[in-house]
């Protein structure tokens, strides 16, 4: 409507500026926000190599300068078989610190994507032989860099014996591919459910499922479906509540009353 009663859309023309293009330059950088790059676009910096000269005085943080360094190849999607070989790669290995560790391609690979914007990998291990997976992540974190899977850290776990932990890096196929952003996510076997729906995906599915979860009463997150919440009259949480189920998607989907949504599914058309 806007094109047919006035010629033209504002939106696109704001878009056609230097500052506008710029900005987004700055913003594909790893942590970098739109804020940040609006800054730098006010302090004049123009180009990426304004950027890596003037790091000093705008202080550029450390995964800021990875981001940076990588700019070209963390643009680019990841085709599915690359993503597919560098999993079973990081599998095989892990496999060696413990064949009971179970390890899991999520996101939008799961999904079924062509090409994938990171390599999304969730760790556990069922502990009815007593054993855990308590520390097992740093110590594949470790194997990774030694076998140069992994090339640098972005953010490592703080507690190394925790069951639930996030690891973010990048890395590639070694000796040569391209630099590829990896997250790891471990948690505890019995939240395997929850957190496969909240690892899964898309963003938009998570998002219409709390909501449906909220509005039955329950709460649902990524360690789990929650019952018996107490909420005041402005609908905010006044407890907790309790995980009442959380092993499988489909326990928890049964519960919500949502038929069974195969991962393919669960996308924007
Ligand atoms: P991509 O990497 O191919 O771009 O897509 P993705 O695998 O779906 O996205 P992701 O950024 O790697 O995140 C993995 C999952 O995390 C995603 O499928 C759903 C979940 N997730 C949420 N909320 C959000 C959110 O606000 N942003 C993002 N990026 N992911 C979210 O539940
Ligand atoms: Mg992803």
């Amino acid at each position: 409507m806007e094109i047919i009663e006035t010629g033209q859309l504002q939106r696109i023309q704001a878009e056609d500026t230097e500052e506008y293009r710029v900005c987004r330059l700055f913003a594909g950088i790893y942590d970098v926000g739109r804020k940040r790059a609006h800054e730098w676009w006010r302090m004049g910096l123009r180009t990426l190599e304004d950027v890596e000269k003037r790091k000093d005085e705008i202080k550029l943080t450390r995964n800021q300068a990875i981001g940076l360094k990588y700019y070209d190849d963390l643009q680019e999607r990841i085709p599915r078989a690359e993503a597919s070989v560098i999993f079973d790669k990081i599998k095989e290995l892990a496999m060696t610190i413990d064949g009971n560790i179970t390890l899991y391609i999520m996101g939008s690979y799961r999904r079924g994507a062509e090409t994938v914007g990171d390599i999304d990998i969730l760790l556990t291990r069922d502990p009815s032989d007593g054993r855990t997976h308590s520390g097992m992540l740093n110590k594949l974190i470790r194997l990774l860099h030694e076998k140069g899977l992994l090339t640098n850290d972005l953010a490592v776990p703080a507690d190394t014996h925790s069951l639930e932990q996030k690891y973010m890096g990048i890395g590639r196929l070694p000796p040569d591919g391209k630099m590829r952003r990896i997250d790891v996510l471990a948690i505890p076997w019995d939240q395997k459910g929850a957190a496969l729906i909240y690892f899964t995906g898309d963003d938009l599915f998570n998002r219409s499922i709390r909501l449906l979860a909220h509005k039955k009463g329950y709460s649902l997150n990524q360690r789990g479906l929650y019952g018996g919440i107490i909420r005041d009259n402005k609908r905010r949480k006044m407890t907790e509540g309790v995980i009442i189920a959380s092993k499988t998607e489909k326990e928890i989907f049964d519960i919500l009353g949502v038929p069974w949504r195969e991962p393919e599914e669960r996308r924007r058309l």
